[in-house]
């Protein structure tokens, strides 16, 4: 590989663990890990602090460290960018504007940027969603996310810029903690359920939606920046299906480790952005132009992340 990678909002749910995965596969030093915030796990290679909306900051730390491949996760969250929908808008577009441009100025050769199953809305068709539908997204982190992917898409057909993306569902892992989504709960009910066998969920018990193991999303996402270029056909973001459940689905499969367990239920403001989003994606065209697989299912899902935990909140 040609230059270095810089991973954008490392300290978050994915950076965390695909920085990890990125040193492991490219080593320590060719991955540049930045965040506005200091990272959530030691770090073991080099981290830098940078705010994304500083063009000037960002160039530096690009060309001090020769990246070549850039992989922005920073964001602010559907939740979160409801309760400040102006600034939830100014940094999903303008982070995206700030790399996209150094692609279109051929400093870096390969952008990857996350779009999610928030792109779609309440008029989009909810099962089994297909790539190419209505969609009327009703949140400004949905917006914001249908904008980028048609700004993805014109950056590559006007000026060449090689960027990939994938429509993340709700992301589950062990290894970090989610930063401000309505799928969130998705992840907090295993914590609680290991720590006071119970768990207030803010879904409704019935409230379905699509959702994905973290290893596999890491497997996607790498899996996407490692194809030949002639194989990624789509170029605003390729839908990517994992497993769907809803709040009584999981409680169920938990109950199967943890028999005390028990669930209410308090839906609040997220479950309108929950009611607004699919519950199955169709992802068909992922799968016949890169491949893409996953690997985890509810049960497997389950059960790794309550062995992990179990031992991380028992040491
Ligand atoms: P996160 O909130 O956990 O992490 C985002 C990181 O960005 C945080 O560490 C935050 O400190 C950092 N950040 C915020 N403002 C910044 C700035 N100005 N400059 C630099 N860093 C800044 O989010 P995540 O779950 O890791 O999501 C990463 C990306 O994936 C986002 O684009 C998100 O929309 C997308 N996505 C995530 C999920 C999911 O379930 N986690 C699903 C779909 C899409
Ligand atoms: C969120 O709930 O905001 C994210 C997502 C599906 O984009 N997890």
């Amino acid at each position: 590989m040609e230059g270095r990678v810089l991973v954008i909002g490392s300290s978050g749910q994915i950076g965390t663990e695909l920085v990890e995965e990125l040193r492991t596969l490219y080593g320590n030093d060719n991955v540049i890990a930045s965040d506005i915030r200091e990272p959530q796990i030691e770090q073991t290679g080099p981290f830098e602090i940078l705010d994304i909306l500083n063009k000037v900051q960002l160039l530096e730390i690009v060309e001090k460290h020769n990246v070549k491949q850039v992989y922005l996760l920073a964001a602010l969250l559907s939740a979160t960018a409801e309760k400040n929908p102006a600034f939830g808008w100014d940094l999903n577009m303008n982070s995206l504007f700030n790399v996209l441009d150094l692609g279109k100025d051929k400093i870096i050769d390969k952008i990857f940027w996350p779009s999610s199953i928030a792109v779609f809305g309440p008029t989009t068709p909810q099962q089994n969603t297909p790539q190419y539908t209505i969609m009327e997204p009703t949140t400004v982190y949905g917006i914001s996310k249908q904008a980028g992917e048609r700004w993805c898409e014109y950056y590559f057909e006007k000026y060449g810029v090689d960027v990939r993306s994938i429509r993340y569902p709700g992301l589950i892992g062990y290894k970090s903690k989610p930063g401000g989504g309505t799928t969130d709960y998705a992840v907090d009910i295993f914590y609680q359920a290991i720590l006071t066998q119970k768990y207030e969920c803010f879904l409704s018990e019935d409230t379905t939606l699509p959702m994905m193991f973290m290893s596999d999303a890491i497997k996607a996402t790498i899996s996407i920046m490692e194809s030949e270029k002639s194989e990624i056909q789509i170029r605003s973001s390729y839908n990517v299906s994992g497993i769907s459940f809803s709040p009584k689905e999981i409680t169920q499969e938990i109950q199967k480790s943890i028999p005390d367990f028990k669930i209410s239920y308090e839906p609040d403001y997220r479950q309108d952005i929950a009611n607004s989003w699919p519950q199955s994606i169709d992802d068909e065209y992922a799968n016949k132009d890169w491949s893409w697989k996953p690997d985890i299912d509810l049960n497997k899902l389950s059960n790794i992340m309550l062995n992990n935990l179990k031992l991380i909140l028992k040491s």
